[in-house]
């Protein structure tokens, strides 16, 4: 019954939350995006990667979606005295993550390994693997020039036009030893493409050589969720780009894109005519995850899903 994840931040956490909560321990390798990462006041930093950490842990902090709980912003305060940058907000027990990986980075550890320690530190019975062990950076040309994706995302507050999105290095990254392992396994009964932002979080897993084609080859059904509720995103600026690239903001849009792998549908009752048409099998349920039962529920309507030739 082992299943694999693919997420990004926020939305796609909250789905491997619920994910995690109904399956046995050790049953669930959830897939982090690291298109995010970035250097940093000389720290390495891994948003989707810590938002999942979180998540998984019931440490996060549910009104940011990001960062921990209960958090405190000394370490913030004392930066901004010096006339250190504060665009980007760093916690004060979060800059123990980022610390303590960067330290262990520079160690020579890779972060793999850095992840699988944290996550058994914060009792997390689910295997977080990163997408890869290399550097791969997303970029966006935007009407203000190419910017890296935390400069478009928080400090520019996703703003500029978007005209092109790519994921540099992925086509000379290979996808972390674990994720090919998962994508190999024989006992695997699905693969879920969790809620997050396609552009910005799951095509660059996908952009990974080898991982496209290990997804249409798989014998596990592929079930996606879609990121779009009535037109729009549940946070964060899908919705804008996909105007942006000229797609409409549909639920049927995103299928598409996802169509050569894609074996089930899962998308919100609100959209039932929007997904009408598609050629894949569409499951339509409650996508809207506000609550941690909300999480559980769709988790199992997701496992349960039945798809092409189930
Ligand atoms: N997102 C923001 O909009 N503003 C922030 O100040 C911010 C700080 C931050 C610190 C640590 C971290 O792991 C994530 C953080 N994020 C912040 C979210 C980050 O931009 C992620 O890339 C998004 O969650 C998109 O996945």
């Amino acid at each position: 019954m082992s299943v694999l994840a693919l997420s990004g931040g926020i939305g796609g956490a909250k789905l491997a939350a619920g994910l995690c909560r109904v399956l046995p321990p050790g049953e669930l390798t959830v897939v982090a995006n690291t298109g995010d990462d970035f250097e940093h006041l000389g720290l390495s930093i891994s948003p989707d990667i810590d938002t999942l950490l979180y998540t998984l842990a019931g440490i996060d902090n549910a009104d940011h979606g990001w960062g921990r709980r209960e958090e405190t912003w000394t370490f913030m305060g004392a930066l901004e005295t010096l006339g250190g940058e504060t665009w980007f907000k760093l916690g004060d027990g979060d800059l123990a993550t980022h610390v303590e990986r960067t330290r262990r980075l520079a160690a020579g550890e890779p972060l793999s390994r850095i992840t699988d320690d944290f996550r058994r530190r914060l009792g997390i019975p689910a295997q977080l693997v990163p997408m890869t062990d290399d550097r791969v950076r997303t970029r966006l040309r935007t009407e203000a020039g190419w910017l890296d994706f935390q400069d478009y995302f928080v400090r520019r507050r996703s703003s500029p036009v978007v005209r092109e999105i790519v994921y540099a290095g992925a086509a000379e990254a290979r996808a972390s030893r674990e994720f090919l392992a998962a994508l190999a396994d024989h006992t695997l009964s699905r693969i879920v493409i969790c809620p997050s932002n396609p552009f910005l979080s799951i095509d660059p897993i996908l952009s990974l050589p080898g991982v496209r084609e290990a997804l249409r080859c798989t014998q596990a059904p592929v079930v996606a969720v879609s990121p779009i509720i009535g037109g729009q995103a549940v946070k964060g600026p899908t919705a804008k780009i996909m105007t942006e690239l000229g797609l409409p903001v549909s639920p049927a849009a995103v299928a598409r894109r996802y169509a050569d792998f894609l074996d089930i549908y899962v998308a919100d009752e609100a959209d039932a005519d929007e997904v009408a048409d598609l050629a894949v099998p569409v499951r339509l349920t409650r996508t809207l995850m506000l609550t941690p039962e909300d999480r559980q529920t769709l988790a199992t309507a997701v496992l349960a899903a039945p798809g092409r030739g189930l």
